[in-house]
């Protein structure tokens, strides 16, 4: 079997890596590193990667009627090291955007609409607060920064970097429909889904394929409901524990992040397991086992 560093290393993001395995595919590989306020601890969270991973899992499956995903196996090809934390996936063609909805009003989107009253171009309704749920989920796309932070952009820029208005169109409306999807199995879970990040490419047919990690609390804002309050910033679903502690701990944001106690460790790697039996409606023990990690 082989093992992690024996692979060509393609791309690595703070708290993932991506593999090539020639004509198999490509090995995303979710770490348990752990980022706040866009630093990573040096402290890992315990099956973090895996709760990422499983997310995934479970909704490529679910949303796979609306549009074709990249997961090959979950299982095979995955080297024992990174069980359970590793996908193998189609090469894509990625498209240059990302795929922003929002069904609530949070982060740089309540930021943008403070400012301006409009996100991504798109104007709303005058008077909305902090958190507030949109009348309709709307689409918001980026630019994918190599380094920094994504810049918002408006469908037609969109449309320009894509080269393919019409693709643009179908890109938006599938994102919209996967979002709706998710935000309604998430909202009977207890769950807020107040907005989330796709990625989406081409496979050599031209077919559009949902691509890279999918809901994850990486990717996504996930809210617990009974927490809900409009009119303030909600608690983070998974990383409320660290921020709280970074707040009383004297660190200043900046490079280097700190250490964690054991205790924020703990009570954050119970809230990634919380987040995965909300959603899965599973143990995450049933992920471990599908996987074949004893744990
Ligand atoms: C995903 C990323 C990661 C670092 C490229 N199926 C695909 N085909 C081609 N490219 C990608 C995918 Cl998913 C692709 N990323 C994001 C993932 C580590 C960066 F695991 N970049």
């Amino acid at each position: 079997m082989t093992s992690l560093a024996d692979l060509p290393l393609l791309a690595s993001g703070k708290v993932r890596e991506m593999y090539d395995l020639g004509k198999r595919g490509l090995l995303m590989v979710a770490s348990d590193r752990i980022s706040t306020y866009d630093v990573v601890h040096p402290t890992p969270i315990p099956d973090k990667g895996r709760v990422l991973t499983g997310l995934s899992v479970f909704w490529f499956e679910r949303l796979a009627e609306i549009v074709p995903n990249h997961l090959i196996s979950y299982a095979d090809g995955v080297p024992d090291e990174a069980r359970g934390r590793a996908l193998v996936v189609r090469r894509l063609e990625m498209l240059p955007v990302e795929c922003v909805v929002r069904g609530y009003l949070a982060g740089s989107g309540w930021s943008d609409y403070e400012a301006t009253g409009a996100v991504s171009g798109l104007r709303l309704p005058e008077g909305l607060r902090e958190s507030e749920r949109l009348p309709e989920p709307i689409f918001t796309p980026s630019t994918k920064a190599e380094v920094g932070h994504d810049e918002a952009i408006d469908f037609e820029r969109a449309a320009e970097l894509v080269g393919d208005r019409a693709l643009m169109e179908r890109v938006r409306d599938v994102s919209l429909a996967l979002y709706s999807a998710a935000a309604d199995h998430a909202r009977e879970s207890g769950v807020i889904l107040a907005d989330t990040k796709f990625e989406l490419g081409l496979d050599e047919d031209g077919t559009l394929v949902l691509g890279d990690e999918v809901l994850t609390p990486d990717s996504s804002r996930y809210w617990p409901a009974e927490d809900y309050e409009v009119g303030r910033g909600q608690p983070s679903f998974d990383k409320q524990y660290v921020r709280d502690w970074a707040s009383g701990s004297g660190w200043d944001k900046s490079p280097p992040a700190p250490a964690l106690p054991e205790d924020v460790v703990t009570g954050t790697r119970a809230r990634y397991v919380e987040a995965y039996q909300r959603i899965v409606g599973e143990p995450f023990q049933a992920w471990l086992d599908r996987v074949e990690v004893s744990g």
